[in-house]
């Protein structure tokens, strides 16, 4: 039988550009929605739909403001998987219009792979707004009775682990690292190249059907202390561990910029919290159950291009 055909929607991005690789390496008649003409002198997001195509990916030419041209590109796939970025997602009502009209779409991925916002309607604010945008667009999708699933992906691993879930830095620190609380919340990360994986396995499968699956790798479910003793025993260096008590954590919100402010209100429901393993799934819900031929990256070999 042959395989889904998918279209990936924000295919040049972070994370989904890891949808593209793994749609291909699947094998996935591949489609990547395109904005050429939006291309300008972006010379590496040009250079990536170049090498997307190169292994065979077809670029479709399309907007969210040309509902048409959207129509003509889902016609042409069974699947669709959008990674738009956060400020974006609301652009996604457009793509689940297109959806609507076509009609032939057997599964839709919209824009989620993190904390599961359906369990974050207690979120601090401005960081809510991803969870109550992801809402809005998962309300849409169900009144339209389009088939879905939705992946909750966790802490992407460049983001959290890499740095030691310090703000504002991709590196690891090299002298102390702020201990959010006691640092024994649980926290999951994944590498994203998995999350790619995952996403892809997930898209033919009848058990994810309008369901939620959780990317939850057992072997990465660890605090952030045991993240901070891991890094050490990689490093050989011992780090000054400096706890940051919750309201302090909080009062440096105070006066901060927009974006700083939406990333302390998710790092504090995810250190300080432990949203994301502080309830129950099933076992058909998580995905290295779903998928134990996935032979997922453990947070020590991640780190170790670190060192
Ligand atoms: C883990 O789930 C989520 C994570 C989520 O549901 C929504 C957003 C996030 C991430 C964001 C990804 O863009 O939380 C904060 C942000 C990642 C990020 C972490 C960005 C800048 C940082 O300095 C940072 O330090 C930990």
């Amino acid at each position: 039988m042959e395989k889904s055909k998918v279209l990936v929607v924000g295919g040049t991005g972070y994370i989904g550009r890891r949808m593209v690789r793994a749609s291909l390496a699947q094998g996935h008649r591949t489609f990547v929605l395109t904005r050429l003409e939006k291309v300008g002198m972006d010379i590496d997001k040009l250079q990536l739909l170049l090498s997307f195509k190169a292994q065979g990916a077809l670029l479709v030419e399309a907007s969210m403001d040309d509902h048409r041209s959207l129509v003509a590109a889902v016609k042409q796939v069974d699947v669709v998987v959008s990674a738009m970025g956060g400020p974006h997602l609301l652009q996604q009502l457009k793509l689940v219009e297109a959806i609507k009209e076509a009609g032939n779409i057997q599964r839709f991925l919209p824009s989620e792979f993190g904390m599961d916002p359906a369990r974050m309607g207690h979120a601090l604010a401005p960081g809510r707004v991803t969870f109550d945008d992801k809402m809005v667009i998962r309300k849409v999708i169900e009144e339209a009775n389009i088939p879905h699933t939705y992946v909750s992906a966790n802490c992407f691993a460049a983001y959290f682990a890499a740095n030691l879930s310090q703000i504002g830095t991709l590196l690891p620190p090299k002298e102390k690292v702020h201990v959010y609380g006691d640092g024994n919340a649980k926290v999951i990360f994944v590498d994203e190249d998995d999350v790619g994986t995952y996403v892809i396995k997930s898209i033919d499968d009848p058990r994810s059907l309008n369901k939620t699956i959780y990317i939850r790798p057992p072997g990465n479910i660890f605090s952030q202390n045991e993240l901070i003793a891991k890094w050490e025993k990689l490093s050989g260096k011992v780090l000054d561990k400096i706890p940051i008590p919750s309201d302090e954590f909080l009062a440096s919100m105070e006066g901060a910029d927009h974006t700083y402010q939406i990333v302390v209100g998710h790092v504090y429901h995810i250190f300080y919290e432990g949203c994301l393993t502080n309830f129950e799934i099933a076992d058909d819900e998580e995905a290295s159950l779903l998928y134990p031929e996935v032979q997922y990256t453990l947070m020590d070999k991640y780190m170790e291009r670190y060192l």
